[in-house]
């Protein structure tokens, strides 16, 4: 099923918070059923929790964070068709980028006593709690995405880029653009989420190296196009003729800052350079059209790797603290030849 109908028909299906399960052709594994028959309760005895039914389907519960970007999008196609593909016995939840409802969501898993949880931490801190009531019920996390400022004891691993390195790529592509010196404004993923924290802290490091370049201003634009739109009109008010170049925590915030450089007179990737992160298709479109300069490539297409760890865990193996993406960096010089290849 091509992704952008499967998630429109997850987004038909999805109300907000709430669970959408069954992913997989067979039907869904629901929470095993209480026992109807009362067992005698023995003297002064705790009651046993219900056992676990023996299931050698993999049963997983996801807790994704919205449909923010077109990364997003992509995400939640590999992990929909990749469970699709495996007859996984899925459970998935879109939070509509609220911490609370991946938080419920993570409760319900556990209710349903599935055998893996997946999350993308929306933002980095308020997890311990949740994810050690996982770890008390005996069900393994992995962090996909993003990561979460919890004791390494409560996930099993992370499935994800490095977001600092991404930024310090994306610092170097800038200077290339502008010969080493400019005003840059930046475009601010999420408040709080690590790919924002990090990518942040790895464009500024880098940008250290190169005295005569600064960043004018920073502010979030929410991974949105529709606030990073709004964030570069205000740039361009307040800095008439100063800016050179805007680097983006995503390609969907640099297409919104592309429209309001054109709606503003000027010529995105000539006047202002324009470098962010993803790998979006639209990025492509706009660097071939001439609009954009840089894209630093953050994978999301996880599927395969996140339910490859998640059945190794159930079948008992340990997996790698740290499954890195691997990624490319591409430029507006090669953007036509690599549109076709492009998967998300
Ligand atoms: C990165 C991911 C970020 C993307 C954005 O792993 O968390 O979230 O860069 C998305 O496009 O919204």
């Amino acid at each position: 099923m091509k992704f952008k109908k499967l998630v429109a028909v997850l987004s038909s299906v999805l109300l907000m918070g709430t669970m959408f399960a069954g992913c997989a052709p067979s039907s869904t594994t629901t929470a095993p059923a209480a026992s109807t028959e009362k067992a005698a309760p023995a003297a002064q005895e705790e009651a046993k929790p219900a056992e676990k039914p023996k299931n050698d389907k993999l049963v997983v519960g996801f807790a994704q964070i919205g449909q923010e970007s077109g990364w997003r999008d992509a995400e939640t196609w590999s992990i929909l068709n990749t469970a699709e593909e495996l007859g996984v016995d899925l459970k998935f939840s879109d939070a509509q980028q609220k911490q609370e409802n991946q938080i419920k969501a993570i409760r319900t898993f556990i209710q349903q006593q599935v055998d893996v949880i997946g999350v993308a931490p929306v933002v980095e801190t308020g997890w311990e709690t949740v994810f050690k009531e996982a770890k008390d019920a005996g069900i393994p996390i992995i962090l996909v995405d993003r990561r979460a400022d919890v004791p390494e004891d409560l996930y099993a691993a992370f499935i994800g880029s490095d977001f600092i390195l991404e930024g310090q790529n994306a610092a170097k592509e800038m200077a290339a653009l502008l010969g080493n010196k400019g005003s840059i404004v930046e475009l601010q993923g999420t408040v709080g989420a690590s790919a924002a924290t990090d990518r942040m802290k790895g464009f500024t490091d880098e940008l250290g190296n190169y005295p005569d370049m600064k960043i004018l201003a920073s502010q979030t634009g929410d991974f949105t196009r529709a606030k990073g739109k709004e964030v570069m009109e205000a740039f361009l008010k307040a800095y008439p003729g100063q800016i050179n170049g805007v680097y983006a925590h995503n390609d969907d915030m640099a297409l919104g800052a592309i429209e309001a450089i054109k709606d503003a007179g000027l010529k995105p990737s000539v006047d202002i350079k324009v470098v962010s992160i993803d790998g979006v298709k639209g990025i492509f479109e706009a660097m071939a059209a001439g609009e954009a300069n840089v894209t630093v490539e953050c994978n999301p297409l996880l599927g395969p790797q996140f339910f490859q760890a998640a059945q190794d865990l159930k079948d008992g193996k340990t997996v790698e603290k740290w499954i890195k993406s691997d990624e490319g960096i591409f430029r507006q010089e090669t953007a036509k030849e690599d549109l076709p290849n492009r998967k998300y």
